[in-house]
């Protein structure tokens, strides 16, 4: 490949210029003009790179890719000064005198377009790409941003940052996945820019000329995505990046955390008091005070004499301990893993070789290397300290890497897989590693079960390896609006499995915020409530009895729900999408949905439109889209596209369940691990649409589902003959549930055959919140036993509400 640097002026735009020659290979082109040079890769019909560089050669980011170029031909000619690049989704011309891109549909619609003049340019070392803004085009994702569903007008850095109670308009915040999705003209496309080097995304601010997308340094390399919807780019983006992994069923549960729970007899009555209360649970944190001076892989033997004795009885209880992971060791002679770090060489350093110390809670600290190899085996090997214990899960904190000052000096060294950079390259990648080897620490330590790291930092690819919180929220109403739209961000691009701290971490929840929280809450993939040492305590039987037991009802239902949040995660596991999806996947080119009143709907587990709402609101507009929806509590049924006014007492969050959608419920259980009574309530809505459910299941806890120890069965309803059909199982796991009852709400089944033969219709009215104090969607539970497989459809028509499949 031809070789062109160039000694820029750091003081003017340099833009890329013209061709001066180009080639084919076999999945694209490559070239290069005066000072750079280019390749271009087609890596499926909707996915194409694009690498810049003025260096010799690329320099590929080792962490975020894990697929390589699917074996696609495009067909590749030159035409009137430009080289067409074709794929079935995706026309790119390149400009060559001067070098710019325009990206068609097969149509011939402009989808993207460069800045013709300035495409891609330097300033100095700083590198960027400027794109023409498209009609009424709008931009949503790039993962943990705050502000708007459509970001148009506002400007992003990507510098992770440890930022303590941060506003809910404030930038950089913990982790930085820098890709986005652009809508314009009843289209949508995706752009991945691969540079974990500082970056910044201009959507329109200050300018109306262009937006664009620059790093401070490192090459132009960039992926970008057209499909016929966003979910495929989505998709396509996480065949990429990778998409999550099942985590354990128990980590989908309700956890509690507080900063910090100790003494361990705290931590037991904590434990007890969830039973007692009889509020479903599964999961206790260990935040620092657990460790002896802040040191991490020590436990402070005066707060926690017998740490294993009381993991043990927390488990007899059904709870699973998860514990806080700092990276910073304190640098303190005889303590083993600061002395072990040095002496293998593991640790961040200044370029002359000393270790790099900063300050964080143990005092001075150093920072193990988690960009290299060696570093992230040690520390896994380290996590047999907690392992022994009985720990179950990790928290990874103060990733970013977080220090006192927050200024960390840009000119130490990483290793970064050998290639041995400074912290303006490494720092984006840093917690995304350091949860990389807490989850290969998990997999090591207990490679029977599934991992569970939950982290505060990350970079795209992060949901390979942990889930992710938004890190340290405020107790205020507009902090709850922003979380959920952070986490519907976080979806948007990849991450799938997030929360929020629910009540805030920071300041006091008043009563009615915690209710609406928690009710909140129950919809988001990750459960997880919190709050800062000092405070006062916030759990769910905090604030009195009417918080308690609104609190109780939806963290049953959260239980209720949980095969059908399952089987969201698993399908979330084969397309990347999101649990929590913001409406502007499914509803992208209706306006209604970007409006400030209704940018934080979101989509659960693709069935229920949450319409979150103020604690202090009575009544509340929501905008339910195109199709028909049914009100979760009483049944109602509105049809959409329209605005429509809900009554919004704390103890009823606006939730609708999608007509059509098929929901699967279990009887309640204290935790996850708790047998349930083994019937599986189906429950059909209704609708225009026939549609179908993924039912999945497997043991919950050991990775053994990869193997094929799962059960997979589709449940479709086809509305216009009235027929509910179950399709074969898939996979070798026996399910949990030994009989199945199937609901119907919309519609009244009078005469049920299965399999053609006519069964009886129990007469039970279901609703799933009829008064505060009523909440037993599942009244009757004291059926006789039938097994699940070997049913193959079910037919209905008029009259009643309830039936039992009986299955043979
Ligand atoms: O470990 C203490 C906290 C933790 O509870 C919180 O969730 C993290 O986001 N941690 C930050 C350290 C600093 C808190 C002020």
């Amino acid at each position: 490949m031809p070789h062109a640097t160039h000694p820029s002026k750091s003081s003017q735009n340099l833009a890329i210029g013209d061709v001066l020659s180009w080639n084919k290979k076999s999945n694209g082109i490559y070239g290069n003009t005066a000072f750079s040079n280019f390749e271009i890769t087609i890596y499926k019909q909707d996915t194409i790179r694009i690498q810049i560089s003025r260096e010799e050669g690329f320099s590929p980011n080792p962490y975020t890719v894990i697929s390589s170029p699917g074996d696609i031909q495009p067909s590749i000619m030159e035409e009137n000064g430009k080289v067409w690049l074709k794929t079935s989704k995706i026309h790119l011309s390149v400009n060559l005198n001067p070098f710019y891109l325009t990206f068609y549909t097969p149509e011939g619609q402009v989808i993207n377009q460069d800045d013709p003049a300035f495409a891609v340019s330097w300033l100095g070392t700083e590198v960027s790409n400027y794109k023409k803004l498209q009609e009424k085009e709008r931009f949503i994702g790039l993962g943990e941003k705050t502000g708007h569903l459509d970001r148009s007008g506002r400007a992003y850095t990507n510098w992770n940052t440890d930022y303590f109670a941060y506003g809910v308009g404030d930038d950089p915040l913990y982790m930085s996945i820098p890709f986005y999705i652009g809508v314009h003209s009843g289209l949508s496309y995706g752009i991945f820019f691969d540079n974990t080097h500082k970056s910044v995304f201009n959507f329109g601010a200050s300018n109306n000329r262009f937006i664009y997308y620059s790093a401070d340094d490192g090459d132009m390399d960039y992926y970008f995505f057209h499909d016929d919807s966003i979910d495929k780019i989505i998709s396509s983006y996480t065949d990429l990046t990778g998409k999550m992994e099942m985590p354990p069923l128990w980590s989908l549960g309700f956890q509690q955390c507080r900063y910090s729970y100790y003494p361990d007899s705290e931590v037991i009555t904590l434990a007890n008091t969830f039973r007692d209360k009889d509020m479903p649970a599964d999961v206790i944190y260990l935040d620092i005070h657990h460790m002896e001076k802040y040191k991490v892989f020590t436990f402070d033997g005066q707060k926690f004499s017998d740490p294993k004795s009381m993991i043990k009885a927390l488990k007899q209880k059904g709870f699973k301990v998860v514990v806080i992971l700092d990276p910073g060791i304190k640098t303190e002679n005889g303590y083993l893993p600061f002395e072990e770090g040095k002496e293998k060489d593991l640790f961040v350093k200044y370029p002359d070789n000393e270790v790099y110390e900063g300050q964080v809670w143990p005092g001075w600290c150093a920072f193990p290397d988690f960009t290299k190899d060696e570093t992230r085996k040690w520390w896994a090997e380290k996590m047999a300290f907690y392992e022994e214990a009985g720990v179950d899960g990790y928290w990874t904190d103060m990733n970013e890497p977080a220090s006192w000052g927050q200024f960390t000096p840009n000119l130490i060294n990483f290793n970064y897989e050998g290639e041995n950079v400074s912290h303006r390259k490494a720092r984006n990648i840093y917690g995304f590693q350091m949860a990389r080897s807490a989850k290969e620490g998990c997999e090591l330590q207990r490679p029977k079960e599934r991992p569970f790291v939950l982290t505060r930092s990350g970079f795209s690819g992060i949901q390979r390896y942990a889930a992710a919180w938004t890190g340290d929220n405020v107790a205020s109403e507009e902090h709850m609006m922003a979380g959920i739209r952070l986490v519907n961000s976080l979806g948007l691009s990849g991450v799938a499995y997030s929360g929020y701290d629910v009540g805030g971490f920071a300041g006091e929840a008043t009563k009615s915020l915690f209710a609406r929280w928690m009710t909140i809450a129950t919809f988001a993939p990750l459960y997880r409530a919190h709050s800062m040492i000092n405070s006062n305590d916030a759990e769910p039987w905090a604030f009195g009895e009417e918080v308690e037991e609104i609190s109780r009802n939806y963290m049953k239902l959260r239980y209720r729900l949980l095969p059908t949040i399952y089987s969201s995660f698993y399908r979330s596991t084969q397309s990347g999408l999101p649990i929590a999806k913001s409406l502007a996947v499914n509803y992208p080119h209706d306006k209604n949905i970007y409006d400030s009143s209704f940018e934080n709907q979101y989509l659960f587990c693709d069935s229920l439109l949450i319409a979150p709402v103020e604690s202090y609101k009575e009544i509340t507009k929501v905008y339910l889209p195109e199709g028909e929806w049914y009100y979760l509590f009483d049944n109602q049924k509105y049809i959409g596209n329209k605005i429509i006014y809900q009554d919004c007492p704390l103890n009823y969050l606006p939730v609708y369940v999608k007509a059509g959608s098929i929901l699967a419920l279990q009887s309640d259980v204290s935790f996850t691990g708790e047998t349930h009574d083994g019937i599986l309530r189906f429950h059909v809505y209704a609708g225009n649409d026939s549609s179908t459910y993924l039912h999945y299941e497997d043991d919950g806890i050991s990775p053994e589902y990869k193997e094929g120890k799962f059960l997979k069965r589709e449940v479709s309803w086809n509305s216009e003959m009235k027929k509910l059909s179950f399709s074969n199982t898939e996979g070798d796991f026996k399910s949990k549930f030994e009989k199945i009852k199937v609901y119907f709400h919309g519609s009244n089944p009078g005469e049920v055959t299965i399999n053609g033969e006519l069964v009886k219709v129990d007469k039970e009215d279901f609703a799933f919140l009829k008064k505060l104090t009523e909440f037993d969607p599942l009244p009757d539970n004291s059926h006789p036993y039938m097994e699940i497989k070997n049913i193959s459809s079910c037919t209905f028509q008029n009259n009643s509400s309830a039936f039992e499949v009986e299955i043979q």
